[in-house]
């Protein structure tokens, strides 16, 4: 009686919200579906099907507001953004789906009725890892901060059939085993045949006078790839707002296999197939080697014209308003460069399909087009070798090369004779393709993603072209989505929020900041300290059960997860572990604060220097595990396969948060928001967004140490520092740095190439000349820890200050400064 009390009341209130009311409502929705999905008696039902009914069922729930959202952006003719990336690391959905509308308790307790828990059912979910690490899952949280925004904001990316290769740990190696994610099929696409494009590559183009006098392009020869869109729904925070994320997948026409094999060439139709499969096949795991770029370049060009077309043919079925208003309906944003082909498709089709000259053209190509960038390392800053460029995309190739003689014609008039200007602000140069000038040049916004990061891109990494449009440049902080990261990852952390300051900071987050009031309230502390003690327990048992190893819940919980790279400075952490190690060893009557260090990350297949990084952690965390004594005090876990979904779960039960990386390399970082929004201290360098979470929190709450930006920047100026002075005049270094090829870790092991990447290669990330000051910080957490009461007024004050980082704060700057939309009410 009550419940469905409840029930009415609910229905009365949310009229719109389509969701289940009951849990009667549930199962009998629950029972019909398993029925016309399975066709099996309930019990009968395996977890995996269980999972894929709710998913359905969900699917379901939101598909006529998905129709209607649709529908609203066309009849009220708003402007449109088309977010377009090259991963989308979404993370499981099930969970969000439900929570977004609104049917989580509900789905928990009917599925109770039924005999089955909604925590083992949500795992049968496989994790879709389309992105290798923080520009993917960015994506993901803007996607679903503008959907929760009701904001008219989509997502442009591939369809792999393979997501990131999945980590296996074997005798201490990183082993990459395909992530064939799609086995048992994705319950949340939606195939769109109707709706597929073809998209041309190779062959031969030229120009030619044409009737009019003016020159036209002859594209002859191309070979034609089918892309076939697959829609995925992006669910509103119980809004009604359904926007869509667009997966395209390469498929090939049956007839052209048909046509082969008419011809008698089996092999032939085979190698067919495959060359199109291959397309859409392999998320690159890559940012670092030369291997199947051009595979590479052929996915991005995939990606991007398919992504255009369909834009451009919505605007002129949908809004029927002339071309040259085409920018002020529809907006592209490119996630880094791996898009920016987007410039060149938009102009090829306007000119040589919808008959616009290069100037209109290029006009509306710059006025639709914003551009982020998420890295100043040079070796990641995106460049093609124009024969292999040319060879793929000649006709994508003669639009840059008249961009190319366009522009620096331009530069040349302005600055005669600073050929070192041109060569720095050139689309074509040395032959290669520079992509990031292309991005800055063919679109009306550029911005880094923290303010640090703003700032470099405009002093050095693009400094040339900020002289010429310097009012393109611009910031936006990060942010990671609050739904995610608090309320789906730390249901006992949002309850006591919940209890604390209300609700309201589910819809605005900056309202976290009413938790100042309580920071100082013995009460609240005490609870929060229940929290995260529960939440370390939570990873404990995890860890018991994935792998039959136990943590202390005493230990501090010190983490570092995120991808292996020698600028982000996992060696600094587990040199200053085996430093530890050492002095316990060296003193037995040593008695230390107890500690957990967790690592998790991938290293790219190809990158050695990580590969060996991971060995060394996975041996030494062997060593001291192993060591009865020692392991009392101090623990090392290199944890396989850190993927979204482990993420939701090591956030929440963190103390520390290490953000170490060299100052000035790391763009920003997101795993310190989502650490900080959990109440864990970050332990920290000046770089990226480490600056603004100081700026906030206060030093009193946070602890930064380490060289700055600028100092980094003038010894890079001056040839760098000599680590083999730091090396010879520090004894514990020495004694650290010496183990590493003594035979003193492990069996004997021997880490040569990490020994010369820091003394011999001159430790080009300043490693040991932080390395004091890392072990300085590291006391400090320890002392602060030790108050345990003003350790939990620092985490409170984390958790309040934490709302500044949600995604939605910083879509609403980009909404607001660069694409200029307004949220739609479905
Ligand atoms: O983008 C990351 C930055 O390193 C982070 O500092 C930043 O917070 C994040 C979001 O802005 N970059 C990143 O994840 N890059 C890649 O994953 C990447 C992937 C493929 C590639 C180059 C870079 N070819």
């Amino acid at each position: 009686m009550h419940r469905q009390m409840q029930g009415h009341l609910k229905r009365g209130l949310e009229r719109e919200m389509k969701t289940w009311h009951t849990k009667e409502e549930f199962k009998s929705a629950f029972t019909k579906k398993a029925g016309i999905l399975y066709d099996k008696e309930l019990h009968d039902l395996t977890r995996s099907e269980v999972y894929q009914i709710i998913a359905y069922m969900v699917r379901d729930l939101v598909s006529d507001n998905w129709i209607r959202t649709n529908k609203a952006y066309v009849e009220k003719k708003t402007k449109q953004i088309y977010y377009f990336s090259i991963e989308f690391l979404l993370g499981r959905l099930l969970e969000s789906n439900l929570i977004g509308v609104d049917g989580e308790a509900v789905c928990r307790e009917g599925l109770r009725d039924l005999g089955w828990e909604l925590a083992d059912i949500l795992p049968e979910e496989r994790d879709p890892g389309l992105g290798n690490g923080g520009l993917g899952r960015l994506a993901a949280c803007f996607i679903d901060s503008l959907a929760a925004l009701q904001m008219p904001g989509h997502g442009c990316s591939l369809r792999y059939q393979y997501g990131l290769f999945k980590q296996k740990m074997v005798d201490d190696y990183q082993v990459e085993l395909p992530d064939n994610w799609l086995v048992n099929g994705f319950p949340w696409e939606v195939k769109r045949a109707d709706k597929a494009v073809h998209v041309a590559f190779c062959g031969n183009a030229y120009m030619r006078p044409a009737d009019n006098g003016e020159l036209e392009c002859v594209y002859e020869g191309a070979s034609y790839v089918r892309a076939v869109p697959y829609d995925v729904p992006i669910i509103g925070y119980r809004n009604n707002t359904v926007n869509t994320l667009r997966l395209w997948r390469a498929e090939y026409s049956r007839d052209d296999v048909y046509r082969e094999l008419s011809l008698g060439d089996r092999h032939q139709a085979f190698l067919y197939k495959d060359s199109v499969q291959r397309i859409s096949r392999f998320l690159y795991p890559d940012d670092s080697t030369e291997d199947g770029r051009r595979l590479r370049l052929m996915q991005e060009y995939f990606m991007v014209s398919a992504g255009v077309q369909s834009i451009i043919r919505h605007y002129k079925k949908k809004y029927k308003a002339p071309l040259t208003a085409f920018a002020d309906y529809m907006g592209i944003h490119i996630n880094d460069t791996h898009p920016a082909l987007v410039i060149p498709e938009l102009m090829r089709i306007f000119m040589d399909e919808e008959g616009l000259s290069w100037n209109q053209a290029w006009q509306i190509t710059v006025r639709t087009v914003a551009y982020t960038n998420h890295t100043v390392l040079p070796e990641a800053l995106e460049r093609w070798s124009i024969p292999m460029f040319k060879s793929l995309l000649p006709r994508i190739y003669l639009i840059l090369e008249e961009l190319n003689e366009r522009w620096l014609k331009k530069v040349r008039t302005l600055y005669p004779g600073d050929e070192g200007k041109a060569r720095d602000v050139a689309v074509l140069w040395g032959g290669q393709v520079h992509m990031a000038h292309l991005a800055v040049l063919g679109s009306h916004s550029t911005n880094g993603v923290a303010e640090i990061h703003s700032q470099i891109l405009k002093d050095s990494t693009l400094h040339q072209l900020y002289t010429c449009f310097p009012s393109r440049f611009g910031n936006k902080t990060n942010g990671i989505s609050h739904r995610r990261w608090l309320i789906q990852a730390n249901p006992q952390l949002a309850a006591l929020l919940d209890d604390t300051i209300g609700t309201d900071w589910h819809g605005s987050p900056e309202r976290l900041e009413e938790l100042m009031a309580y920071c100082n309230d013995a009460s609240f502390l005490e609870r929060l300290d229940g929290v995260k003690r529960e939440r370390k327990r939570i990873l404990g048992s995890y860890l018991l059960k994935q792998y039959g190893v136990s943590v202390d819940v005493d230990s501090i919980f010190d983490v570092q997860i995120k991808r292996i790279h020698l600028y982000k400075r996992q060696l600094l952490n587990i040199l200053h572990i085996l430093h530890l190690y050492r002095r316990l060893k060296d003193d037995p009557s040593l008695v230390i604060a107890p500690r957990t260090y967790f690592f998790g990350g991938k290293a790219a297949a190809s990158y050695d220097e990580a590969k060996q990084t991971i060995r060394l952690i996975s041996i030494v965390s062997r060593m001291i595990n192993d060591d009865r004594r020692i392991s009392k005090m101090l623990r090392v876990m290199f944890l396989e396969n850190y993927n979204v979904s482990l993420g939701q779960i090591l956030f929440p039960a963190a103390d520390v948060s290490e953000q170490i990386s060299t100052a000035g390399k790391e763009a920003s970082g997101t795993g310190n928001m989502k650490f900080m929004m959990n109440g864990a201290l970050t332990l920290g360098t000046m770089d990226g967004a480490n600056i603004e979470i100081r700026r906030r929190v206060g030093d009193e709450n946070c602890v930064i140490f380490g060289l700055r930006a600028d100092a980094v920047m003038n010894y890079y100026i001056h040839g760098g520092y000599s680590s083999w002075e730091v090396y010879s005049s520090d004894e514990n270094i020495r004694k650290v740095m010496d183990s590493l090829i003594n035979g003193s870790i492990g069996d004997h092991e021997i880490f040569g190439m990490l020994y010369e990447s820091l003394l011999d290669r001159n430790d080009e990330y300043f490693v040991l000349k932080d390395f004091e000051a890392y072990c300085g910080g590291q006391r400090e957490i320890v002392r602060r820890y030790k108050n345990r009461r003003s350790w939990l007024h620092s985490s409170a004050v984390n958790i309040a200050q934490s709302g500044y980082f949600s995604s939605d704060r910083t879509i609403r700057q980009y909404a607001a400064d660069i694409w200029h939309i307004q949220g739609v009410k479905v």
